[in-house]
């Protein structure tokens, strides 16, 4: 049998493949358990940096409404279950990730689909890829951090119109409203996402862990708050190896070599 997930290593950075594609890598029950056993093994790796993406036509649509557990379970769903069994710990993983997290989507993210990929730190999409808040057309609320992530990404008027209609949102609208970084072409979404994993995988990454958790804290700081954790930040980073190697390469004229410590 195929794994639902692939892990693979390149360079220094890890590779997750979303691997169901003929139900557009939609996830039921094994699938969250084999990512998140994937995600212990790349957490638990010398890995500097994290490339998520789907196998196939499609990135993710949300949830397998297909799968037993979920729908055809004996009497009523409980999905707040499902939530609190997989996808909040899924999303709380991902943000609290100290690596970078790089999201290339290769096709539709639909639902859950769409707010996993949201969760991740640097968003890449193919032209045709698209965004469908498609839980309001089953009766179903964002979730998946959607409504926390919807609002601060574009502002409440476009999530709110996201949110209640469903509709398809384009990569290149993704990227004019500021929901992802970047709306790139189908041929070059994977070539420009490993340079990125790549990239980010040699730079100073305990710096970039310590930005994480500077925006992480903005999201709730008042700017009083947000000046003493970039104090605290900062003193920690001054203290990494990388940013001794990082002053003394630019001192001495040379490109640095970056350990993430
Ligand atoms: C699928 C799915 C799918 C199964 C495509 N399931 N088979 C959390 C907690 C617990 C429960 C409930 O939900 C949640 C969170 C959620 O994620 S709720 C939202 C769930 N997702 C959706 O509602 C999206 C459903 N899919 C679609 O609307 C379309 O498939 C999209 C717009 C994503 C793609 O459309 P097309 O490009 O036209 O592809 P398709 O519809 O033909 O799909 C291809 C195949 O994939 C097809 O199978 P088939 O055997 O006919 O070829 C679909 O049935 C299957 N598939 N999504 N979520």
């Amino acid at each position: 049998m195929s794994e639902t997930i692939r892990l693979d290593y390149r360079d220094d950075y890890a590779v997750v493949t979303l691997n169901r594609p003929e139900r557009l890598n939609s996830f039921n029950a094994e699938m969250h358990e084999t990512l998140s056993a994937r995600l212990d093994d790349a957490a638990a790796s010398s890995a500097r940096a994290l490339l998520l993406t789907g196998e196939g036509r499609g990135f993710c649509a949300g949830q397998d409404l297909q799968d037993r557990n979920v729908e055809r379970g004996a009497g009523e769903p409980d999905l707040g279950d499902s939530l609190e069994r997989y996808y909040n710990p899924l999303i709380r993983r991902l943000r609290g990730l100290d690596i970078p997290v790089v999201c290339a989507v290769n096709g539709v993210a639909a639902g859950a689909g769409a707010n996993i990929a949201l969760a991740c730190d640097i968003v890449l999409a193919a032209r045709s890829a698209s965004f469908i808040q498609a839980f309001c057309k089953i009766g179903l609320v964002p979730d998946s951090g959607g409504t926390w992530i919807l609002p601060r990404l574009v502002g409440t008027a476009r999530a709110t119109g996201l949110a209640l209609l469903g509709e398809k949102l384009s990569a290149e609208r993704a990227e004019a409203w500021g929901l992802i970084w970047r709306c790139v072409d189908d041929d070059a979404l994977s070539g420009e996402a490993h340079a990125l994993a790549r990239h980010l995988a040699a730079q100073p990454t305990s710096g970039l862990a310590l930005i994480k958790r500077a925006f992480r804290g903005s999201l709730h700081n008042t700017l009083d708050q947000q000046l003493d954790l970039e104090r605290d930040l900062q003193r920690a980073a001054g203290r990494t190896v990388d940013y001794r190697e990082g002053v003394a390469a630019f001192v001495e004229k040379r490109k640095p070599v970056f350990k993430g410590r």
